[in-house]
């Protein structure tokens, strides 16, 4: 054996139990006790709790947006994940009119592989459809092991928007060819009407950036998404779920049986649309924006219920030089905010404070997204898995700083919030690359996850 992780806790989706962990090869290869521990690295986990590594399904690493890129690179993006014992991010590569998928995510991964610290994968966003050359590459996306795409309901302006028929044409192809197909679901005409009324009005501060996207925004978009997907029998996944009236939607629809999945992220469950009222409001932009307290508490119910999926993070950080930009117009504001690294241990952090069982925590953040999005090797700890590990103690509290953060960015919406229990280690394919604090891996050791499509 390479390494023996004993005595701790082991948490699957469905139980929790004591037991030594055994890992040669990059992969867990035995579960239970008595093994012989010659020549391996032996860490005692008594009193800790052994979790499969989290997968964040939504990252934007180095992502030109904004009239800027994101502020945390390849490196910074993923070191920052080992250090919050995610094991693997999948970032969001954008094909462009004239480009082809193959081409843009070869292009990404060009840019990925000598910088990523923990394994990565890929959902290639469609913004134009080539005059139809597109939808003929979805099978080779899908053999490439690219098999989910991701469309834009909005950013209309910006070139990233499919129309109603585009992303029929989408859904139709993706169940063809067994991808998945993700969508950002807020209406674009909607919002520039609100923004051209309430800058004419004067009204630019980020309270603005909220009344322009209110819930029935993201509503609309939710419910045309889902209703074009049931009724064509067509796979989605709706993204950073945010609001009462879409989540119900999609959970009747979930529940009659259709191929429908919902993610939320840790910024939905923690703040309401209060922040934008803040001075520092600008900092909290992102899009969607954070909602009011009812669909706060409507994702809270469907978290302890299993109606949503997953919670990733929609990781975008920009520097406060960026946000500044927006600081007299709520419009010029580089949407998205941090949190790759405080995924996972604020979802555990939840557990541990009995808002849900840590076994639904680790089906939230790693079970789900790896079934969801084909990660056959990931998402469990089993015998022939990748050895993607995280050891976490219950009895550590820590407070979120920018400062004991491992990204880039200059400044964090979650500073001041202190967690109850903490990732003391994390593996990689059996390798450590974050001890107590420190991160301990290397740029380069991240592969790509080549993913198996839906059929
Ligand atoms: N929303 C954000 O806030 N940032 C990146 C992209 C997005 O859709
Ligand atoms: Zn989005
Ligand atoms: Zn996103």
């Amino acid at each position: 054996m390479d390494l023996i992780i004993k005595n701790g806790t082991i948490v699957t989706p469905l139980e929790s139990y004591v037991a030594d962990l055994a890992v040669k090869g990059g992969k867990i290869v035995a579960i239970g006790t008595g093994f012989s521990e010659e020549g391996a690295s032996v860490v005692d986990a008594k009193g800790k709790l052994i979790l499969p590594g989290a997968i964040d399904a939504h990252t934007h690493l180095a992502m030109p947006f904004g009239g800027t890129v994101s502020a945390d690179s390849y490196l910074a993006g993923t070191r920052a994940a080992a250090c919050g014992g995610v094991t693997t991010v999948f970032d969001y590569p954008m094909q462009r009119k004239g480009n082809g998928i193959i081409e843009t995510i070869e292009t990404r991964k060009e840019m990925c592989d000598p910088e990523a610290c923990v394994d990565y994968a890929f959902h290639c966003i469609i913004t134009d459809l080539n005059e139809g050359t597109i939808l003929d590459e979805f099978e080779d996306a899908v053999e490439y092991g690219v098999p989910s795409f991701k469309c834009f309901l909005v950013y209309k302006k910006e070139g990233m928007m499919v129309d109603d028929a585009t992303l029929v044409k989408i859904l139709l192809k993706a169940k063809e060819t067994g991808a998945m197909t993700n969508i950002h679901a807020e209406n674009p005409d909607l919002i520039d009407l609100n923004i051209e009324n309430f800058l004419k009005e004067g009204k630019t501060s980020a309270w603005y950036h909220y009344l322009s996207r209110p819930e029935f925004v993201e509503a609309e978009a939710d419910k045309r998404a889902v209703h074009l997907a049931k009724s064509i029998g067509a796979p989605l996944y709706l993204v950073h779920m945010a609001d009462k009236e879409g989540l119900e939607t999609a959970i009747e629809a979930k529940r009659e049986g259709h191929d429908i999945y919902v993610e939320t992220c840790p910024q939905y469950l923690e703040f309401t649309c209060d922040v934008y009222k803040r001075e520092d409001g600008r900092n909290f932009v992102c899009s969607p924006p954070m909602k009011g307290q009812e669909s706060q508490d409507a994702l809270w119910k469907a978290i302890k219920s299993g109606d949503i999926d997953t919670v990733a993070t929609d990781h975008c950080p920009f520097q406060s030089y960026e946000k500044d930009w927006g600081k007299d117009d709520f419009t010029k504001i580089p949407n998205g905010c941090a949190g790759v690294e405080n995924l996972y241990p604020y979802m555990l952090s939840a557990a541990n404070e009995g808002k849900i069982t840590f076994n639904r925590a680790v089906e939230l953040c790693s079970f789900n997204p790896a079934k969801i999005f084909g990660c056959t090797e990931k998402g469990s700890l089993t015998v022939g898995k990748d050895a993607d590990i995280v050891i976490y103690d219950p009895n550590k509290d820590f407070t979120i700083s920018v400062e004991n953060m491992h990204s880039d960015y200059d400044h964090t919406i979650w500073e001041g919030k202190t967690l109850h229990g903490y990732p003391v280690q994390t593996y990689v394919r059996g390798n450590l690359v974050y001890d107590n604090g420190e991160f301990v891996g290397k740029a380069g050791f991240g592969q790509f996850v080549k993913r198996v499509g839906r059929k």
